[in-house]
């Protein structure tokens, strides 16, 4: 006979028993967010060797995860929006019908959790009793997920006596089973605010407060509702004079957003003053406020990381919070219990264990002549916000930042130009609607290749895409100060294949003259693309970037985006009549700027 557990919420002690007699479990722990726990929890999850403690000398607080070799990032066909009616998923969404969805899942789920123990975690996702805020109780069986979602969210007893008797939350069930691939779905029920997620133990798929709540639900009640959830990072810039303005952008996965939100100013702009303040890497919350402006929050509580690549020359402030506390999951285990990835910190340890379990060493070849990675190209680090040497001060503001200006950004070796700016707010939405990337590890498929995920949401989008571009038009209606938007590309390449822009820190050069812009300081040049800016309004002070490159970096090739058109046009083609006329105008609008001279 399975435990039963009796809450003053009726509402939830219900569904929590009924998921329990699905599931069958042991034992059901509630998760009170004290450290007493908390610490109990990662000793029995270091014995059953769920997660590995590092060297705590040089790692306080810290642990290292392996997932299964099959699951390594978000699985997006197996990734369902459940509605009753199939048009309300829309055509880039898969879709199952609630019925055969519960019916196919709960096959799944039924006995799953024989011998383990259920663990009830309250979360919250933004301040505690915040009206911009929602609650979430999402019930798992990974010890791994308890603590990353420690991190992540604000979880425990304070949202417990926030809910009362009868407040709403989000019914999130998740369940390893037996990690099997053909036994995985992670599936949305924005009708019922649920999600259940089965089969998988990696980040995105089992953190359901994340991408599952924060985006796909987030955003079909904030169409309701009149608000954005996005996949955006939110950054404060301090000018010398003292005043910091706020930015939210939207990169693809693996695109940059991380990096950007916590960027270290180059030396010759620091002196003079320039400060980053990082409010979130990952999800951003926008809604028009009383000022008739766009304020943003961040949900999270904590960063889940992109690691290689990251060191303290790219990401120092990332490198910096991630020194205690964190959670290391499939990157390269050392000897001494402290961890490698590749272009990381140093070079490769002469020998550790990978991302697999099996023992590696620099130079290791596979049986088809392949370089062996010791971490896996999407491992992640989990982190707490606030030991981020730059983590705002405005985190626990409850109407979070004033936004003056909105990025969207990809990912391109080619054709889009380092930074340009639209002509207005359904220019931008145009340019959000159109945009797109080379695909990453971030996602389960090959890397590479170009696809267009508008405003980067294409995977968390939690409704019919044509709606969320309608609905992004119309909020830029209801503003009477729309911040305006802009298109960033890092990724430009020369024909040797290298980088032509030496990115991160500098990036802040760019964001610079995007404020500029936003400001209306600066004049700009008008092209078929939007606005480039003119190099002399660039802050190039300590930069050293050949006029040939900068060039190339601004180098506009109309015959190549004639050709990226009829890529747009057969994309938005799937819409049918239900794509907004205003896409088609600046669709069309743009060919013919394009034809012209
Ligand atoms: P998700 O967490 O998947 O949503 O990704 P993200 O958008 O936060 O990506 P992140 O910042 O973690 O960057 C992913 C990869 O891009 C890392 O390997 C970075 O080192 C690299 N990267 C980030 N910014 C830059 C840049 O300005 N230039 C170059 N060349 N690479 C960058
Ligand atoms: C992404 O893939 O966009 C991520 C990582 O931020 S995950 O949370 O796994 O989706
Ligand atoms: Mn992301």
């Amino acid at each position: 006979m399975v435990q039963k557990v009796s809450l003053k919420h009726k509402k939830l002690e219900r569904w929590i028993n009924r998921m329990c007699a699905m599931c069958q479990p042991r034992k059901i722990v509630i998760i009170d967010g004290g450290t007493a726990q908390k610490r109990k929890l990662e000793k029995e999850a270091s014995s059953a060797g769920e997660i590995i403690r590092l060297n705590q000398k040089k790692l306080p607080g810290c642990f290292y995860h392996r997932t299964a070799p099959n699951d390594v990032a978000r699985t997006e066909s197996l990734t369902y929006i459940c509605t009753r009616k199939k048009h309300d998923a829309g055509p880039t969404n898969n879709w199952m019908s609630p019925r055969t969805a519960y019916r196919k899942a709960a096959a799944i789920f039924k006995n799953s959790m024989k011998n383990r123990t259920m663990y009830v975690i309250p979360f919250s996702m933004g301040p505690v009793g915040s009206p911009f805020s929602k609650a979430g109780v999402e019930l798992t069986d990974s010890i791994y997920v308890v603590l990353n979602m420690l991190i992540m969210t604000k979880v425990g007893k304070e949202v417990l006596e926030h809910l009362g008797t009868d407040g709403e939350f989000t019914k999130c069930l998740h369940g390893k089973a037996d990690l099997d691939l053909k036994k995985r779905l992670i599936l949305h029920f924005p009708e019922d605010n649920t999600i259940w997620s089965v089969g998988s133990g990696y980040g995105g798929n089992v953190l359901l407060g994340k991408k599952c709540l924060s985006l796909r639900i987030a955003s079909f009640i904030g169409r309701k509702e009149g608000w954005l959830a996005e996949h955006m990072l939110i950054l404060g810039v301090e000018k010398p004079n003292g005043r910091i303005e706020y930015i939210t952008g939207a990169f693809p996965s693996a695109c940059g957003k991380t990096n950007l939100a916590m960027l270290v100013p180059p030396k010759s702009l620091k002196k003079k003053g320039y400060r980053i303040w990082t409010v979130g890497d990952d999800i951003a919350w926008m809604r028009i406020d009383s000022d008739g402006a766009l304020w943003a929050i961040n949900p999270e509580t904590g960063f889940f990381g992109v690691l290689p690549g990251t060191n303290s020359k790219t990401n120092p402030n990332a490198m910096a919070t991630m020194q205690k506390n964190s959670i290391y999951t499939n990157v390269l285990l050392k000897p001494d219990k402290t961890v490698w990835w590749e272009d990381g910190e140093g070079p490769a340890p002469p020998k550790g264990t990978d991302w697999m379990g099996r023992t590696w060493y620099p130079g290791l070849i596979d049986d088809d002549g392949n370089i062996v990675k010791g971490a896996h190209p999407n491992s992640r680090f989990t982190a707490p916000i606030s030991q981020c040497p730059s983590a705002s001060f405005r985190l626990e503001h409850h109407h979070g930042v004033h936004v003056s200006a909105i990025i969207f950004g990809s990912r391109r070796a080619s054709l889009t130009p380092l930074v340009y700016e639209s002509f207005n707010w359904q220019h931008g939405v145009y340019l959000g609607a159109t945009m797109a990337s080379e695909r990453t590890a971030a996602q389960y498929g090959k890397q590479g290749q170009v696809r267009i995920d508008p405003m980067a949401m294409l995977p968390f989008c939690g409704y019919d895409m044509s709606e969320y571009f309608r609905h992004w038009l119309e909020m830029g209606k209801k503003m009477s100060k729309p911040p305006k938007i802009f298109f960033v590309n890092w990724f430009r390449k020369d024909d040797s294949g290298e980088y032509l822009w030496p990115g991160y820190g500098e990036n802040l050069r760019i964001l610079n003259w995007i404020l500029d812009r936003a400001a209306g300081s600066v004049e700009a040049l008008k092209t078929p693309i939007g606005y480039i800016p003119r190099i002399a309004d660039m802050d190039m002070d300590g930069l050293d970037l050949s006029t040939d490159k900068l060039g190339k970096l601004f180098y506009i090739d109309r015959k190549a985006w004639l050709a990226e058109l009829k890529t747009q046009k057969e994309f938005l083609k799937q819409f049918k009549n239900k794509l907004p006329e205003t896409i088609k105008y600046e669709l069309k609008a743009f060919e013919e700027r394009l034809k012209k001279t």
